[in-house]
């Protein structure tokens, strides 16, 4: 937040209405300056003998979006939000806020200090804190509750999903919807139609405890231990939520600012945190400050399979017209009956109207089996088979019939991007796009920088992003961008433990213990044991004398035990089961592959198997930060926020690194060299950084300031 602006709030008299006006552009965040504003704002409302009723409402595009996150871990300022709240609710004039575009977080929370709230059509308001790794601090898990009810709070609450004007009409949580977009001019006729109504000063804090809460909370808690993995805020919130209902507001709000403070202190927020402003930060970069993006609406996709056609769905769902080439007529309608299937599970989802999606089908989309339907497109993404030669044969007709200054960008998820660009005449308009499968709901772009890539097909590709509501990132040219070659280091580090004597499933429990969404054996057999195989094979020409081995991999592809498509691979799928079962012919499988390897194996405790994977991700990760693959540490985060299911509450993998300590990370790489100095060499950067007694974030911040 350095050099902004930390706002202000005005004050105006209009017709006995004393309007308060929040300005912190770009949302109003509630700053020290503002907290300060509105206390000196409702000081000077009390003794306001020509005002007798007051209008909280925001500049700009929202009411306020929250406490400001920038000032969290370091030392409060007063006042304090829940002060000024009280400030505000005490007031003996009646308060009504107008609440347009979004009141989150903190912003909800003053608008439940008010007496009266009247909302803009197409506003959402919700309490999203536990996504930042705390809960509502200033009054929100007592007033909640009491306005309406401990179910209805606690979903709002433990979720952190906002809700919509209508869904809080329903719940009582606003008492208006305005008509018409101008809340200003609604808000002061609301409050003037109270006046004429003699409407009291109606504090929520007033209100009896929420009645419904008998089991709820319990209900609540039970249900959130089992979801929650790892993740404290929303069970902490619930206690809160509990002392609303156990206790007189003035103690409850004690007890939130207890719970409140407590959170704010763990290491949970800190990677919350840094995962929110991490997103923001990854498609700050410098090469494309201030370079226009070239127009792009409709867009080539060649390849219909999995990746081409959920592409091209992400494409259509977002507003772009999409020509898709496939090979021959029966694979072309294979790939729309793909793509239409998306689409039905995004109207199942809620997330599209039929009507929509048979409009989209007619004429947003074209399946086609010629190449010259692309002559009018502005941006191709080849999505086909990863060979080399395949790839240069696409981008040789996509050279040919591409309009000059149409962007031509691979999918290829670790081929060189540099060689496809330098097969064509036109290197510079040629970029990777790496798309996560499913790549209509994976929210990760690999943008894949090339050394001729032109700034304004990178601004391209991150507005592209960005169209497609997904999170770029850029990536340099290896093999497996940022993610992939990342994956490849610490996937081998799980199979030397599976080596050393670790079963799968201990691993993957390890590590889904540790917060990850799946363990690495459950990955594979969900992304298909083929897979695996196919890179063992390919990488075997590079293999190193004293690289490890996993055989017993191999002998579970030999037998066509390919992962969940095939009912077996690691684990064992009954039909319609998706959780698989431990096999105990895939650990005999292993212990033959340990025999014959000749390793002496021994037990890991869970802890060990942690530490070897994360060590294994932080030290390639340095690795990439290094040679540039990606541009900061938290670029690697991002990836593995996104695309890799890491823990978001661990804030990625570098800041883990940070939070543990990367002198602790150091000293693991240094043990486990101790019997295998050729996989553990730390990374360079990494003994750099210790020495220098630094961290990823240093390097995150430099060039900031
Ligand atoms: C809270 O309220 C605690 C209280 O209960 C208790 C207190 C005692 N503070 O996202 P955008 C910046 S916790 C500071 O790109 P959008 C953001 O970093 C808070 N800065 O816009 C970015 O900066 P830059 C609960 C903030 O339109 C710029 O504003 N509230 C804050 O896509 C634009 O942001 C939340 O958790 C903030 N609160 O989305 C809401 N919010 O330009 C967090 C944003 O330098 N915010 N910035 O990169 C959001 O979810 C989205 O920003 C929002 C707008 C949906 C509001």
């Amino acid at each position: 937040m350095k050099g902004r602006l930390m706002g202000s709030v005005s004050y105006e008299n209009v017709d006995r209405v004393a309007v308060v006006t929040v300005d912190n552009a770009p949302v109003n965040a509630l700053s020290q300056a503002i907290r300060s504003g509105l206390s000196d704002a409702f000081g000077r409302f009390q003794t306001d003998e020509s005002a007798d009723i007051a209008v909280i409402i925001g500049a700009g595009r929202m009411l306020i979006g929250g406490a400001d996150i920038s000032e969290f871990g370091k030392p409060p300022q007063s006042p304090s939000l829940p002060d000024v709240i009280l400030q505000i609710e005490q007031s003996a004039k009646p308060v009504v806020a107008a609440i347009h575009g979004m009141a989150l977080g903190g912003g909800l929370e003053v608008a439940l200090g008010a007496h009266y709230r009247i909302a803009a059509p197409g506003t959402r308001l919700g309490l999203p804190e536990v996504k930042l790794g705390i809960m509502p601090g200033a009054g929100g898990t007592q007033r909640m509750p009491r306005l309406v009810g401990a179910d209805t709070a606690l979903k709002m609450i433990t979720s952190g999903t906002p809700v919509t004007e209508a869904e809080a009409l329903q719940s009582g949580l606003i008492d208006q919807i305005c008509e018409g977009v101008d809340i200003r001019e609604a808000a002061i006729d609301y409050a003037q139609s109270l006046l004429s109504d003699n409407a009291p000063a109606r504090p929520i804090s007033g209100l009896p405890r929420a009645t419904d809460s008998e089991g709820v909370i319990q209900q609540w808690r039970a249900k959130l231990q089992k979801s929650s993995r790892g993740e404290v805020a929303p069970l902490v919130a619930v206690d809160a939520v509990e002392a609303s209902v156990q206790k007189s507001f003035a103690e409850g709000l004690k007890e939130e600012r207890r719970l409140f403070l407590h959170l704010m202190d763990t290491p949970q927020r800190a990677g919350l945190i840094h995962a929110f402003f991490a997103e923001r930060a990854v498609a700050k970069l410098p090469e494309i400050a201030g370079i226009a993006p070239r127009d792009f609406t409709r867009i080539g996709v060649i390849g219909g399979g999995t990746m081409g056609a959920g592409i091209a769905t992400s494409a259509v769902l977002n507003g772009l017209a999409v020509t898709l080439v496939e090979r021959d007529s029966e694979a072309a309608d294979k790939a729309r009956t793909t793509i239409a299937s998306n689409l039905d599970a995004a109207v199942k989802r809620g997330k599209l109207n039929a009507e929509r999606r048979d409009a989209i089908l007619n004429d947003a989309l074209t399946t086609v089996t010629d190449y010259d339907a692309l002559s009018d497109v502005d941006l191709a993404i080849e999505a086909v088979f990863e060979s080399m030669d395949v790839k240069k044969e696409v981008f040789a007709k996509l050279d040919e019939i591409l309009p000059r200054g149409a962007i031509l960008a691979t999918n290829t998820s670790y081929l060189d991007v540099d060689e496809i660009a330098a097969s064509t005449s036109r290197p510079e308009d040629v970029i990777g796009l790496h798309f996560f499968s499913p790549a209509h709901i994976m929210k990760l772009l690999e943008v894949v920088v090339a050394g001729k890539t032109a700034p304004d097909v990178v601004s391209t590709a991150f507005a592209l992003a960005k169209k497609l509501r997904k999170t770029g990132v850029r990536a340099g040219v290896c093999d497996g961008f940022i993610g992939n070659r990342i994956l490849s280091h610490y996937r081998t580090a799980a199979d030397h433990l599976v080596l050393d004597g670790a079963s799968p499933y201990q691993i993957d429990k390890a590590l889904t213990d540790f917060g990850f969404a799946m363990g690495p054996y459950q990955v594979s057999d969900l992304a298909g044991l083929d897979i695996g195989y196919a890179t063992r094979q390919r990488k075997a020409a590079d293999a190193h004398p004293r690289d490890r081995y996993p055989a017993f991999a191999d002998a579970l592809y030999h037998k066509g035990w390919l992962g969940q498509k095939t009912g077996h691979g690691y684990y064992i799928y009954e039909k319609g089961d998706r959780k698989g079962q431990p096999d105990p012919e895939v650990e005999q499988i292993i212990a033959q592959a340990r025999k014959e390897a000749g390793t002496s194996t021994r037990t890991f405790t869970d802890d060990e198997i942690v530490r070897r994977y994360m060590a294994a991700m932080v030290n390639e990760g340095a690795r990439v930060v290094e040679a540039g693959i990606a541009q900061r540490p938290l670029d690697v985060d991002v990836v593995f926020l996104y695309g890799y299911g890491f823990p978001r509450w661990r804030g990625g993998p570098m800041k883990y690194a940070d939070m543990r300590g990367l002198d602790s990370i150091l000293a693991d790489i240094r043990t486990f060299a101790e019997t295998d100095d050729h996989f553990w060499t730390p990374a360079p950067l990494l003994e750099k950084l210790v020495a220098e007694g630094r961290n990823f974030d240093n390097l995150n911040k430099a060039g900031k300031e």
